[in-house]
């Protein structure tokens, strides 16, 4: 995770770097709000927050192209701003108010967007691997051109379905790109002691599926990476997976004990590999920036993410009869 050391000269555009430090910095600065509307008993239920996590998501965007899928676990805010849902409808799905997503109806981790292409959202921990298979199923089978973003955690990837998917994605040759989001931990448990390899990916050779390690501090390294598996998959050439390194500052949820690594673990990935701080120094030592620009922009999305939080705080509650919609019986 030594984001700064493996970034040589970036052949990237200004623009695009703002571009990115503003994706990032909506997310984390959303995440934080939220973490601070669960302390106020606003939020209730499970909240995953993604900090540290943000050049994964901004990275593989930045190599989609509108009608491609994407669906993900529980740890989703992220990926949902990412793909440019409304912040306000975000926040307000997490505070259970009509303004929500899910109409409050689904709270933290079952929103969808049919409009960004975002299937969600899914609490049981590899139940959306299969299931993005399926969306790149049906893309296959539409010959669209489309392909599926389906993300899932190092945890996850020792789920038997996930390799019951690997193999149907393999002889489909499906669009697919798998992209596991290895942030060392699932739940209290290190990878360490619940994988046997230290890398994962090439679990995927077993069915034929190539892959690669990706700096998940690195923006522009994730950007990389997500374009060579996207031109994979347009061509026609089948799945491939992304093994992206990444680190999640904050607790599983919002209820971890946080007894399972030391605080001194987690500050040295905050001040040697920030995702965000990455970008930053690119900026400004490019001269793509000044000081001032950055605040103007920090100001810009502090404001977006107030008013989301001011949303999701005015929207009422969900009214009864809601009770009676969007059910499949
Ligand atoms: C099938 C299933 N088993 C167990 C759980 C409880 N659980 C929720 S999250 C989690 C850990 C998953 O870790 P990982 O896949 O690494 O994702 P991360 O939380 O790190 O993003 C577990 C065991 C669950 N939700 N579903
Ligand atoms: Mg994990």
């Amino acid at each position: 995770m030594a984001a700064r050391k493996t970034t040589k000269k970036p052949n990237v555009s200004a623009e695009e770097l703002k571009t990115y430090y503003r994706e990032m910095l909506l997310i984390r600065r959303f995440e934080e709000k939220a973490g601070q509307l669960y302390g106020m008993g606003l939020i209730g239920g499970f909240c995953h927050l993604y900090i540290g996590q943000e050049a994964v998501v901004v990275g593989l965007e930045a190599a989609a192209e509108e009608g491609d899928k994407r669906i993900t676990s529980y740890r989703d805010h992220g990926h949902m701003l990412a793909c440019g849902m409304d912040p306000g409808g975000v926040m307000a799905e997490l505070t259970g108010r009509e303004g929500g997503l899910s109409k409050g109806k689904g709270g933290s981790m079952h929103m969808f967007s049919k409009e960004k292409h975002f299937y969600g959202g899914h609490g049981i921990v590899g139940a959306q691997v299969p299931l993005g298979a399926g969306l790149a199923f049906a893309d296959k089978y539409q010959e669209n051109g489309r392909v599926t973003f389906t993300y899932f955690g190092d945890g996850a990837a020792n789920q038997g379905q996930v390799y019951e998917t690997f193999n149907m994605a393999a002889i489909w040759e499906l669009p697919v790109i798998f992209v596991i989001e290895n942030n060392q931990y699932a739940m209290g448990t290190s990878q360490a002691r619940s994988t046997s390899t230290k890398d994962i990916y090439h679990r995927g050779e077993a069915f034929g599926i190539p892959g690669e390690i990706v700096n998940g501090m690195d923006v522009l390294a994730v950007k990389e990476a997500s374009e060579k598996a996207v031109a994979h998959c347009r061509a026609g050439k089948g799945p491939y997976i992304l093994e992206i390194k990444t680190y999640r500052y904050r607790g599983h949820s919002m209820s971890d004990p946080a007894k399972y690594r030391t605080r001194e673990e987690v500050q040295k990935v905050r001040e040697q590999s920030d995702p965000i701080e990455h970008v930053r120094e690119l900026l400004l030592s490019g001269k793509h920036a000044t000081e001032d620009d950055l605040k103007a922009i920090d100001k810009e999305i502090k404001e977006i993410v107030n008013q989301a939080a001011e949303f999701s705080k005015e929207s009422p509650e969900p009214s009864l009869d809601e009770l009676w919609t969007d059910i499949y019986a």
